[in-house]
C-alpha cells in the first residue's frame, strides 16, 4: 500500500460490551450516537462502525434499532460511511446478527474465526461466517474481514478463493483482544505480510495497545480504527471524552507523519464503498 495514500479513519463508537459505569461518554441512543457520530466526523473519521443497544444500554442487533441510529447519523453527518456490525455481542445467533443487513447498509463486517473473548468464546465456525456472507452478498452490502488473530486471515482466504467472499479484500486486524493476537508491532507486520498484495487494511487495537498500533499503521500506509468500542482511555489512567478524543489522537499521528486524512469521497474510493443513490 501507498505510504503516503489519504488515511481513513474509522470510529468504532460505542460496541457490544463497554458501559456507561465505565465510561460516561458511551452512547446508547440514535441521537447519542448521531451526534457523537458527529463530533468524529468533525475530527477526521470517516467511517462510523455501528453497533446499537436498547435504552438500558444492553446491545442489540435489533433491525429497527438500527434502522434508528442510521437514520439519525445520516440526518447529521450525510457524507459518513456508516458500517453495521454483524458480529454483535458474544452468543448472539446469526439471524440476531444479521438483522441489521436487511436494512441494506452499504457496509458491514464479518469476522471469520472464532477466538477467546475475555472469559468467553466469539463463536465464528465456518457455517455462521458463510451464512453471514451470503447475507450480505444477498444485500450488497460491502464486507470488512475482522481479523482477530492470523488464522482468520486463511479463513478468510479461503472463503474468497470459494467466491464467497467477494473482491476486492479488506482487511481490519483487531489485535490486543484478550485471549486472541496480542496488539504488538510485529504481529501486525506478520498480519499484513500474509494478505494479499492488492488488499487493503487496517488496524484496530484494542486497550492500550490501540494509538501506538494506529501510529504504526499510518507509519506503513495502512489505515486505523480507534473508539471507545475498543479503548475507553486517551492516556493511562485518563478516559477520553468520548471516541472524538480518540479519532483526534489518531489525527494529529498523522499529522505528525505526514499522512493526510481521506476526504469522504477519498474514503469511498479507497474502501471501494460507493454512495447509495
Ligand atoms: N462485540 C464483539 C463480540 C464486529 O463488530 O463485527 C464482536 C464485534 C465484531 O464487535
Ligand atoms: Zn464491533
Amino acid at each position: 500500500m501507498d505510504r503516503k495514500a489519504p488515511l481513513v479513519l474509522t470510529a468504532a463508537i460505542c460496541g457490544a460490551e463497554v458501559t456507561r459505569d465505565q465510561s460516561p461518554a458511551v452512547p446508547y441512543t440514535a441521537i447519542e450516537l448521531a451526534e457523537e457520530s458527529a463530533r468524529c466526523f468533525a475530527e477526521g473519521a470517516r467511517v462510523i462502525h455501528l453497533h446499537v443497544r436498547r435504552p438500558d444500554g444492553s446491545p442489540t442487533q435489533d433491525r429497527e434499532t438500527f434502522r434508528a441510529a442510521i437514520l439519525a447519523i445520516r440526518s447529521k453527518v450525510p457524507e459518513v460511511i456508516i458500517q453495521v456490525s454483524t458480529g454483535g455481542a458474544v452468543g448472539m445467533t446469526v439471524d440476531q446478527r444479521t438483522e441489521p443487513l436487511e436494512l441494506d447498509p452499504e457496509f458491514c463486517t464479518l469476522t471469520t474465526g472464532t477466538c477467546n473473548f475475555g472469559n468467553e468464546v466469539f463463536s465464528n465456525p465456518f457455517p455462521v461466517i458463510e451464512a453471514i456472507a451470503a447475507r450480505a452478498r444477498k444485500h450488497a452490502v460491502r464486507m470488512e474481514i475482522e481479523a482477530f488473530d492470523a488464522g482468520f486471515i486463511d479463513n478468510a482466504l479461503a472463503l474468497h478463493r470459494k467466491g464467497l467472499i467477494p473482491d476486492p479484500l479488506h482487511f481490519d486486524f483487531v489485535l490486543g483482544v484478550p485471549g486472541a493476537m496480542i496488539g504488538t508491532e510485529d504481529r501486525l507486520d506478520f498480519m499484513r505480510s500474509t494478505i494479499p498484495a492488492a488488499a487493503t487494511w487496517m488496524v484496530a487495537g484494542v486497550g492500550r495497545y490501540e494509538l501506538p498500533l494506529a501510529k504504526a499503521a499510518i507509519e506503513r500506509g495502512g489505515h486505523v480504527r480507534v473508539g471507545l468500542e475498543d479503548n475507553l482511555f486517551l492516556s493511562k489512567g485518563v478516559l477520553a471524552k468520548g471516541s472524538w478524543e480518540l479519532v483526534r489522537a489518531a489525527a494529529d499521528l498523522a499529522r505528525e507523519s505526514d499522512r493526510s486524512l481521506a476526504t469522504p469521497e477519498e474514503a469511498r474510493r479507497i474502501l471501494s464503498v460507493p454512495m447509495r443513490a
